[in-house]
């Protein structure tokens, strides 16, 4: 037994107690600091090295015809990535995975070489969720899988220029995919998950925010329509050995675009080899000059003015028009011709001595509220406004060459816009890309009987000997419509390039009671023709007569029943009881 008082030292011992004793009080005090005082941010800190939040991804909305025909889908797919650090001790499975993977194993395994120190690399992208599970199947350490969507276009190049496409990481990038992104995109909700130090996914603890999908979207366009106009687009933009094309077809009582197309076009599901110049919406992002297409404005407005009546005529014989140093000039003469006559034998010579007659404001004034050289309100990306420059600034001769189409550029779009102006007894209804489900408010800008004048000298121009828009013809309706030939504008310089041409059509149907305008524009037609008349106007006939059937319209010119072939029918059905 220990004796205290025997001790030789006893002031030592109790140093030792006391110092034993402190010793065992700081480290109670360091356990009651660390977990009551410290515990919080302790525990945030040690969490933050193993939970972590992965976004998930939102499914983005559908995008369909007016119909209800899926344009873009989004589909889920697998994306594998892998850790070049941890995959260096699974070399033995890197055969196999190359195979898996549908890789060439030498160049496969250089690359994960190659990515030795990275820990995060894409080995694939966009597999099929079954696909993607087959490879995880392999069990291959180092090998991980993220869930996203991919988007896919079953109509390819027939829709291509309208709907656009998204990027890699599924935003929009071109088209209505780009104008409507944020009601199409969604937003992507958040998972906890443990993972280690190394980043290996340990535990899926919880989804924290469900993610939101993106809203569906259907267009104004009708995919029948849209196929159709591609058709007959691609075949006479390659029967006329032509540089590129475009075509529009507009509600006229909604302002609905029901088919938009152009060429040359791509294929959005595969833009590999994609060239610059198939992809542009040129219907929307090229200005032209629209030349005699906007000839039937000019009518209007001298209709408008009230100084003319369709009867009254100009002496057109001479075929050129001197305005001091310029020369203004027909292609074919026509004599004397009255407003229709003007519109038929398409005469810059009569066209422009109504115009100085009138003047420029009045033509100024309805080509601006018909939309020409206007912004259309629809903000597709990359669209142009054109220009029409105002009538302040038009000398003498520009006066005249505004009224037949010189000076002022315009995109096929507002060409059609304007056309339904005039199909809309008068009323301007805003364009839409999408579906309207109701009847737009509108804006009365050209006289109604006036609007309906210009529409008979349109069905002239079709319908008439000798108006230059007989391949316009549709069977069983009356149609109206002005071709047009243009010489394009030198780029850069003044004036205008040799043998270089636009061929048009702009039109409506039928005539008694319109619904579609179409605006067929031919860029650059080489081989054989290049009047807007025999290029343009049967590319027209053919799809507003495709148009007029599929939509269910009434015709306006059929034949009056002939009684005895009815009565002959009649009489079959008789026979057969
Ligand atoms: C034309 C122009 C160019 C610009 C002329 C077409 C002018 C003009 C300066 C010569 C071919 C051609 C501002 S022609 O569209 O008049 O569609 O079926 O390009 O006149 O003054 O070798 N159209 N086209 N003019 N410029 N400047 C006719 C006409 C038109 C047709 C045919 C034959 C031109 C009937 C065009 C068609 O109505």
């Amino acid at each position: 037994m220990i004796r205290l008082e025997g001790a030789l030292y006893p002031w030592r011992f109790r140093l030792v107690l006391l110092l034993l004793a402190l010793m065992v009080g700081a480290i109670a005090w360091r356990i009651v600091d660390l977990q009551v005082f410290d515990h919080d941010f302790l525990k945030a800190h040690g969490d933050a090295r193993s939970v972590r939040h992965i976004p998930i991804p939102a499914h983005r909305g559908l995008i369909t015809d007016r119909n209800g025909e899926p344009l873009a889908v989004s589909t889920p797919v697998t994306t594998l990535w892998a850790n070049g650090k941890e995959l260096q001790g699974a070399k033995a499975q890197w055969p196999g995975l190359a195979a898996a993977l549908g890789q060439e194993p030498k160049a496969f395994a250089a690359r994960l070489q190659a990515n030795a120190e990275r820990e995060f690399m894409y080995l694939v992208r966009g597999l099929t969720p079954e696909q993607g599970q087959r490879i995880l199947d392999l069990k291959v350490p180092g090998v991980y899988a993220i869930e996203e969507f991919r988007r896919f276009y079953p109509a390819g190049e027939v829709a291509a220029h309208v709907v656009g496409f998204t990027d890699v990481d599924d935003r929009g990038r071109e088209g209505m995919e780009l104008a409507f992104e944020d009601w199409l995109a969604g937003v992507p909700g958040k998972r906890q998950v443990l993972k280690d130090r190394r980043g290996r996914l340990i535990k899926d603890v919880q989804v924290t925010q469900n993610a939101k999908a993106g809203k569906a979207l259907a267009l104004s366009i009708d995919l029948r329509l849209q196929y159709l106009a591609h058709r007959e687009l691609r075949n006479a933009v390659t029967e006329f050995g032509a540089k590129a094309g475009s075509l529009v077809m507009l509600d006229v009582q909604t302002g609905e675009v029901l088919a938009m197309v152009n060429q040359p076009t791509y294929n959005p599901n595969n833009r590999r080899s994609l060239q610059p110049a198939a992809m542009r919406n040129r219907a929307m992002i090229d200005v032209f000059e629209p030349g005699s297409t906007v000839k039937p404005f000019s009518i209007a407005a001298a209709l408008g003015t009230g100084r003319w009546t369709p009867e009254m005529t100009v002496d057109t014989s001479s075929g050129t028009l001197r305005i001091g140093r310029y020369t203004i000039r027909d292609v074919s003469r026509g004599g004397v011709l009255n407003l229709t006559g003007i519109l038929m034998k398409s005469s810059n010579v009569g066209i422009s001595k109504v115009a100085f007659d009138i003047g420029a404001e009045p033509i100024y004034a309805v080509m601006q509220q018909v939309g020409l050289g206007q912004d259309t309100g629809l903000s597709f990306p990359g669209e142009r406004v054109g220009n029409l420059p105002n009538y302040r600034v038009w000398k003498q001769a520009e006066t005249a060459t505004l009224a037949y189409g010189y000076g002022l550029s315009v995109t096929a779009v507002q060409l059609a816009h304007a056309y339904s102006v005039l199909a809309n007894a008068g009323k301007n209804v805003p364009l839409s890309m999408v579906r309207m489900d109701r009847k737009p408010d509108s804006v009365q800008v050209i006289d109604q009987q006036i609007a309906k004048t210009v529409l008979g000298m349109l069905q002239a121009v079709v319908e008439e000997p000798g108006g230059g828009g007989a391949r316009a013809k549709v069977p069983g309706y009356h149609v109206g419509g002005k071709s047009g030939t243009a010489r394009k504008a030198a780029t850069g310089s003044k004036g205008y390039v040799a043998k270089a041409y636009r061929s048009f059509f702009a039109g409506v149907a039928p005539i008694n009671n319109p619904r579609i305008v179409a605006v067929v524009m031919i860029d650059e037609p080489g081989e054989g023709a290049y009047y807007g008349g025999l290029v343009s106007a049967p590319v027209f006939g053919k799809v507003m007569a495709g148009a007029l059937r599929l939509m269910n319209i009434v015709p306006d010119d059929l034949p009056p029943p002939v009684e005895s072939q009815t009565a002959a029918v009649n009489a079959g059905k008789g026979g057969r009881i």
